[in-house]
């Protein structure tokens, strides 16, 4: 009895997102194969999109399906879940995009647990076309499934402006960060949060909140009802989540020196590719005359032992405290900025969106 009046197993919301894509890698393959191209280029197609979209946390493309779900205050319907998927694949296909090209740059060997998509036997440099396929894919989601939408252009000029941002963010972490040159007195705070702010915290933060916002038809501006003044509902939302954004950079940074590459999925590479990192900033703001020498001959050099020696000063700094006590300040000043939005009834915009990102980064360990 118990059994027929159970309900049948709803499925989690990952595993409806996860549905999502078998949609959107159909309808992608589909308008492939209709190109006329032969079976060689599909099958190459095929493994590009299964090599580098799907594997990930799913952080970003969740997020867009949560906010757009914690603005409209009520579940969604099987077509706005649906939609709501696409924008968050789309923003998987732009991080896969990226990804590809970033280890490229970066030199580095695992991602996601599996060796970088540049490695692949065969693959190479031909990993660069396959990047830019992966970001026209964004665009064939959009129109096949916004093309009729009033907001289809905002969500195309947000895809645009966000890349934009993001490659200004590449260039200056790749310009900070040259290889034949390593020159630690030109690596500050201030350039660490403008590269912070660029390369990450725009794409996998304010971008999943704006579409949200675009698919939930918030306009640019509106007066307050409950107030005489202005609301700009994306101003607002950037001033929330590009914080989180750079703390999210800064776990990243600690991640690549301290966390397992079987945790995180990749082996970290920051200090022999000579990057801004936060971690470097922490250890040249604390390290003694002789931890200095050590930084500036040891750092930013292709060399394990070298590596090895910069990751002892590291430690001897208390690179790991300090992030701890940096963590437990960062929570609480984002607590406090989600806080003070207001957080009336009439507000779409909800406090639930931001606290959403916080709880999933919080302490994180991959
Ligand atoms: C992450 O930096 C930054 C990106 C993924 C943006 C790349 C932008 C391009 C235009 C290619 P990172 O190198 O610290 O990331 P990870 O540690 O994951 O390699
Ligand atoms: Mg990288
Ligand atoms: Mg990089
Ligand atoms: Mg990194």
């Amino acid at each position: 009895m118990d059994q027929i009046l159970k309900s049948p197993p709803v499925s989690s919301k990952r595993e409806r997102f996860e549905q999502a894509f078998v949609v959107v890698r159909q309808q992608l393959l589909d308008a492939f194969a209709a190109q006329g191209v032969p079976n060689d280029a599909q099958t190459w197609y095929k493994r590009n999109i299964d090599y580098n979209v799907p594997g990930g946390k799913l952080n970003r493309g969740l997020s867009v399906v949560d906010s757009v779900e914690t603005m409209k205050g009520r579940p969604l319907t099987d077509g706005e879940f649906l939609q709501a998927a696409v924008l968050g694949w789309a923003v998987e296909f732009l991080q896969a995009f990226f990804l590809v090209l970033d280890d490229l740059m970066d030199k580095s060997i695992t991602r996601r647990g599996q060796p970088c998509y540049y490695r692949v036997p065969g693959v190479g440099t031909i990993s660069v076309n396959d990047a830019t396929m992966l970001e026209s894919a964004i665009y064939q989601l959009l129109k096949l499934h916004f093309r009729n939408e009033t907001y289809y252009v905002d969500l195309i000029e947000l895809f645009h402006d966000t890349t934009f941002q993001t490659s200004t963010g590449q260039l200056l972490d790749l310009i900070t960060a040259p290889e034949d040159s390593v020159d630690l007195s030109k690596i500050s705070l201030e350039k660490f949060q403008l590269i912070a702010l660029h390369k990450t915290a725009y794409y996998s933060f304010y971008l999943p909140v704006a579409l949200a916002m675009h698919m939930c038809q918030i306009p640019a501006a509106y007066p307050s009802s409950s107030r005489a003044e202005t609301v700009h509902p994306y101003a607002l939302a950037r001033s929330i989540l590009l914080p989180i954004g750079e703390y999210f950079q800064v776990q990243d940074d600690f991640l690549d020196f301290a966390g397992s590459p079987e945790k995180i999925g990749k082996v970290g590479t920051d200090i022999i590719d000579n990057k801004c990192s936060w971690c470097i900033n922490m250890a040249l703001g604390a390290a003694s005359p002789a931890q200095r020498a050590i930084l500036d001959t040891n750092y930013g050099r292709r060399d394990a032992e070298m590596e090895a020696r910069v990751k002892t000063v590291f430690e001897e700094v208390g690179l790991r405290e300090k992030y701890r006590v940096y963590e437990e300040k960062v929570y609480a000043e984002i607590m406090a900025l989600i806080e003070s939005v207001p957080d009336d009834e009439d507000v779409v915009l909800k406090r639930e969106v931001f606290t959403n990102f916080v709880d999933k980064i919080y302490k994180r360990q991959k």
